[in-house]
């Protein structure tokens, strides 16, 4: 599917309004900073395309967002993600891999709907798979989410679970951004609110607990889920940072403990990476402000996670 496969594209979303705590937007400068985009570019062998910018969106923020349908900032959610969309098609139009850096993971409405519609473009109406690890589900419609926080909700949104007529408050979202439910995966959930769990029961959504990880391994969790997506599918990982163990990834702003170790998290990513067919990956919810003596631990985390998917550590 990579008919460019060293071409990578590279959007630093600064953005943290898909939840309430402060610091998440700093988190692609850390990344950044920590010399990421080198050891791609230098050690990996990439042709790094980054327009040098983290983006903050304030120019398309709406001047007043008042909760609608229970979300909490509804407005500037929708148009920072729409406007990612189309920078994450543009990459994914032009068959690089898209890798963004959150942000908070309400972001992810913005990049898989790009690339979706991309993949569908490019390789006649094929369907892009996602495999979403996460302490999370983030499948919560606006009516059942107990917080309002959009970040709880993108999965729901990109399924089609949640619609919304508005074109201001992700009315934008068409048929051809749409992710299948049958072409979902979780790996790492142990959070999960009591709809959301009758949710992921009544579309038979593919999950992988905690639980099931100390039952089968991660080794056979792994295969199990790429088995599921199949062999001949353009995959996007999601990567949540809070799927990992607290120990592992302190600074982020919902942890819960019980979750990966860093070994089991590179893992995902390096099998993940191994299919030949990962199209793009979003690494989000790191927040450098909160845990403030992890935050160069988290952010060493999170510079792993994206290194093994793009290659990393293979022999
Ligand atoms: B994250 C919760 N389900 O909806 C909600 O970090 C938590 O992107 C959402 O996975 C966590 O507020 C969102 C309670
Ligand atoms: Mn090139
Ligand atoms: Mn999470
Ligand atoms: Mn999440």
């Amino acid at each position: 599917f990579l008919t460019r496969p060293h071409e990578l594209g590279v959007v630093a979303v600064g953005f943290s309004g898909g939840q309430c705590k402060p610091g998440v937007e700093a988190a692609p400068v850390a990344l950044i900073a920590s010399g990421l985009l080198e050891q791609l570019r230098d050690d990996l062998d990439y042709d790094v395309h980054y327009d040098n910018m983290v983006h903050n969106y304030t120019d398309i923020m709406p001047t007043s967002d008042s909760e609608y349908r229970n979300m909490k900032k509804p407005r500037a959610v929708s148009a920072v993600t729409q406007r990612l969309s189309e920078q994450a098609y543009e990459h994914a139009k032009q068959g690089k891999f898209v890798l963004t850096l959150g942000g908070d993971h309400s972001i992810a409405i913005g990049t898989i709907s790009g690339i979706a519609k991309a993949i569908r473009e490019r390789l006649e109406g094929r369907e892009l798979a996602v495999i979403w690890v996460d302490a999370h589900a983030d499948i919560n419609t606006p009516e059942i989410s107990q917080s309002g926080n959009i970040h709880g909700m993108p999965v729901a949104f990109l399924t089609g679970l949640a619609k919304e007529e508005n074109k201001d408050i992700f009315g934008w979202l068409e048929k051809e951004h749409l992710i299948n439910v049958s072409k979902l995966v979780y790996i790492g959930l142990r959070d999960v609110d009591r709809e959301e769990k009758k949710l992921l029961r009544e579309h038979s959504i593919r999950a992988f607990s905690m639980h099931d990880i100390d039952r089968h391994g991660i080794g056979r969790v792994v295969e199990m889920a790429l088995a599921h997506i199949g062999n001949d599918t353009p995959i996007h990982l999601s990567f949540d940072v809070d799927a990992l163990d607290p120990q592992w990834a302190p600074s982020t702003g919902t942890p819960v403990r019980g979750g990966l170790t860093l070994r089991e998290g590179d893992f995902i990513a390096e099998c993940v990476h191994q299919t030949g067919n990962l199209v793009g990956m979003d690494l989000v919810e790191v927040n450098p402000s909160l845990e403030t003596s992890g935050a160069s631990d988290t952010i060493r985390t999170g510079c792993s996670l994206v290194r093994s998917a793009l290659g990393d550590s293979l022999l």
